[in-house]
């Protein structure tokens, strides 16, 4: 019996060695199925090169290092995170959102500063944050307030009638372009004219932008026109609103041709102001 017993186990062993059960291929087998064995040579390799990886070092060649992009949290293998045809490093550097595919430059290169996203406004009274809002401008796109803080702020609302002393656009380009990387931006409604023979009635902003070679953004805003009520216009345009680079308001209503050169002071006292010092890292 015991003999037997033997024989049997002997006989299982021996079955065991000639039908092996598969092993587990280590993690690594998987990778170089396809592959020879020089390959993981290579590999090894890599892993000795990334372990010496310059801190500027940019895979993806889109201005901004890996090491910054794993910071901010955009891919450091794709040099447009958010597929909105706006590479990464030209949008964060410019302060719009790489991980936004919403937000990207503006058609008109309108300048921005670093600003947050979590900006919400308070109230149109003077030293109030201007309360954030968003309106289309002349090429469809949505400009909202909140996302221009890091800039002065001119609010300017006119209509297209310039009945006695002529228009006031030109000048307010003259100082958009002589001022805008600085750090300037005005921000135009373009409000219901006189209506019937002598007026041109609802805006049309492309005619009026052609007419006087204006490049900032112009919104359409007819009557009744709530976000230009809201900035104390009365009675009578045009109209400048003030915002510091932190969007406060600090020149709440200004009308008037007489009143221009005012508006030229306090643009000049605001743009000497440090910007706001807001959570926007730059890369070293
Ligand atoms: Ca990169
Ligand atoms: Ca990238
Ligand atoms: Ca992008
Ligand atoms: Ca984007």
């Amino acid at each position: 019996m015991r003999l037997l017993l033997q024989l049997l186990l002997l006989l299982s062993l021996l079955t065991s060695c000639a039908d092996p059960a598969p092993a587990e291929p280590p993690a690594d087998d998987d990778d170089s199925s396809d592959d020879d064995d020089s390959s993981d040579d290579d590999d090894s390799a890599d892993d000795d090169d990334d372990s010496a990886e310059p801190p500027d070092l940019d895979w993806d060649d889109d201005g901004l290092p890996n090491e910054f992009e794993d910071q901010i949290g955009t891919d450091p293998t794709r040099p447009d995170s958010d597929s909105d045809g706006y590479d990464d490093g030209d949008e964060y550097l410019n302060y719009f959102l790489p991980n936004d595919p919403g937000d990207y430059p503006y058609i008109g290169g309108y300048p921005r500063g670093p600003f947050e996203e979590a900006y919400s406004g308070e109230g149109f009274e003077p030293g109030q944050l201007s309360a954030t809002w968003s309106h289309l401008d002349q090429y469809g796109q949505e400009l909202q307030l909140h996302r221009f803080a890091g800039n002065v702020v001119l609010i300017y609302i006119d209509y297209e009638d310039a009945p006695g002393l002529g228009h006031i656009a030109p000048e307010v380009e003259a100082i958009y372009q002589a001022r805008r990387s600085e750090g300037f931006v005005v921000l135009h409604f373009l409000t219901a004219g006189l209506f019937g023979p002598a007026g041109y009635g609802p805006p049309f902003a492309q005619r009026y932008i052609e007419e006087h070679g204006l490049t900032f953004p112009v919104f359409e805003h007819p009557a009744p026109s709530p976000i230009a009520t809201n900035y104390h216009l009365s009675p009578f345009v045009p109209h400048w609103t003030l915002l510091n680079r932190d969007l406060r308001i600090v020149v709440p209503s200004l009308s008037g041709h007489n009143d221009w050169p005012a508006v030229l002071g306090e643009i000049d006292v605001l743009l000497a102001e440090p910007a706001p010092d807001v959570g926007w890292p730059l890369p070293r």
